[in-house]
């Protein structure tokens, strides 16, 4: 089910969210507050990046107040939240826009962004405009800026002698941990596994108990998460190239100086730069520091998980929400 957000309710939490936005002025009380919602850690590279070069490029005018790990708003809540006035920032995924708006589940397909500039292309390029403005318009929730989060692997408790994965088809039964929306829940689907809703914040705990038998995220995450101590081995899928979204109020935002809002929008920009950076590195180096903890890492047969996923996508209810045309510019701005 697609949740849908009344027009009136956006209306009512853009007028609540000005009033907070109001509030701007020289003193440290008066700043205006900008708390972040995250369900990632405080190490993990988009949080480094948002305290340590968002935060400095904003302080003049703003407080930059981050919560981590989904601790005051759960995995999945934060747009609502900022949608109420309740929260002005946070670091989202399409996967969650596309709770709202369906079409957004075209960037959460696997295998339809190629590489880390890809993703910046398409953010910045026109296709994102109406897509922007609908988040914008009927959400309250304004993307400044897109972040790397990196490849995703499968990443699983059996060992390679238990279970050697080479096709979506070695997948079958495996009960694959995936983020609790219904297109995080497809993309289980389309890898062939049986998906397992579950917040990131629960993950480790079920990985070491056996309540699931894998999970997926890029690599700098299955090492920020100590991943590595409760499974196995991981399998180079690289079934999404994933990316998530700074996402302020757009209350905040109107209720900003001009000065003020092309100071949130470098930073912003600067940040997801900078995250993107020290992402991409550490995915590159992680592999060796990976298998010294003893985990055992190898391709399997990538044209048989590209087949296969992007050919469910086809033929799914998502796709039939994807707007005219807007796959080909997408793949036009790829390699
Ligand atoms: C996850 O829950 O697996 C996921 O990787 C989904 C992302 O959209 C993002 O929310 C991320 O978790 C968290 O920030 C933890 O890294």
């Amino acid at each position: 089910m697609f949740k849908k957000f009344s027009r009136r309710a956006a209306v009512t939490a853009l007028v609540a969210a000005g009033v907070v936005a109001g509030s701007t002025g020289a003193s440290f009380a008066d700043k205006l507050q900008l708390r972040l919602a995250t369900s990632g850690s405080e190490t993990d590279q988009r949080s480094v990046a948002m305290a340590e070069v968002f935060a400095p490029m904003v302080a003049e005018f703003a407080s930059y107040e981050p919560s981590y790990n989904g601790t005051i708003f759960a995995q999945g809540t934060e747009l609502d939240a900022i949608s109420r006035g309740n929260l002005e920032m946070s670091i989202t995924s399409a996967q969650e826009l596309a709770q709202f708006f369906p079409e957004f589940s075209i960037f959460t397909a696997g295998y339809v962004h190629q590489d880390a500039a890809h993703q910046v292309a398409v953010f910045n390029d026109p296709l994102m405009d109406d897509f922007k403005a609908k988040a914008e318009d009927e959400l309250g929730v304004k993307l400044l800026s897109v972040m790397y989060l990196g490849r995703r692997q499968v990443n699983l408790r059996q060992s390679p002698d238990d279970l050697k994965v080479s096709t979506p088809a070695d997948l079958a039964g495996v009960n694959l941990r995936m983020p609790g929306t219904d297109a995080w829940q497809f993309l289980g689907k389309a890898l062939g596994a049986a998906p397992t809703p579950m917040a990131f914040s629960e993950v480790y705990t079920a990985l070491s108990t056996g309540a699931v038998d894998g999970q997926d995220n890029p690599l700098p995450t299955v090492v920020d998460a100590k991943f590595y101590e409760v499974t196995n081995q991981i399998v180079l899928t690289s079934h999404l190239v994933d990316l998530n979204y700074i996402a302020i109020g757009k209350g905040v935002w109107d209720g900003m100086s001009a000065d003020q809002q092309a100071m949130v929008q470098k930073a912003a920009d600067a940040a997801a730069e900078s995250g993107r950076q020290k992402q991409l590195e550490k995915e590159s180096n992680l592999v060796a520091f990976l298998k010294d903890q003893g985990m055992t890492i190898y391709e399997p047969d990538l044209a048989a998980f590209r087949n296969q996923v992007q050919s469910m996508y086809l033929d799914s209810e998502f796709a039939a929400t994807w707007p005219e045309g807007v796959l080909d510019k997408i793949n036009a701005l790829g390699n």
